[in-house]
């Protein structure tokens, strides 16, 4: 079994999709090992998207991520890091798969809907970077 974080983003929160999300999450096989409503500080945001510091889009994703509150995730399955990813689609909505979340619920390439981790080693850290250990049940 393998473990994956997902963000369900400022934008699903607000628009009132984050149920219609976690519905799908579990419809897929996931297991969810932890969950929590979170608001993400400036400081967290610029750490946790800290690989495109140098990208013309950082600010306004900081800005956007800390916006308001988000839900954080890990989830568990088989392939759990590249099946949500399938499963949240294309980062950009309006290339995004028919079926995907991010087609589904995204509004623009900064307002997606959801996060989910790349890799493996990028789970782990991620998990960390949001959850203690005791959190993940
Ligand atoms: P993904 O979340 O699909 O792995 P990344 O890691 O390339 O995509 O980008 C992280 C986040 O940065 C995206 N989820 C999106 O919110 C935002 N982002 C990526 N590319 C752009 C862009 N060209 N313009 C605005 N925001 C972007």
């Amino acid at each position: 079994m393998e473990k994956t974080f997902a963000i369900i983003k400022p934008d699903a929160v607000a628009s009132r999709n984050a149920g219609r999300i976690l519905a799908r999450i579990e419809a897929e096989g996931f297991r969810v090992v932890a969950f929590k409503r979170h608001v993400i500080s400036k400081a967290e945001a610029e750490s946790f998207y800290g690989e495109h510091s140098a990208k013309g889009f950082f600010g306004a994703l900081v800005k956007y991520m800390t916006s308001g509150p988000v839900y954080v995730a890990v989830l568990e399955r088989e392939n759990a890091v590249a099946h949500w990813r399938s499963v949240m689609g294309a980062t950009d909505p309006a290339k995004a798969d028919a079926g995907t979340i991010r087609k589904e619920f995204g509004e623009s390439i900064e307002r997606n809907a959801a996060h989910g981790s790349a890799i493996p080693a990028d789970a782990a850290r991620e998990i960390t970077f949001f959850f203690s250990q005791a959190e993940l049940i």
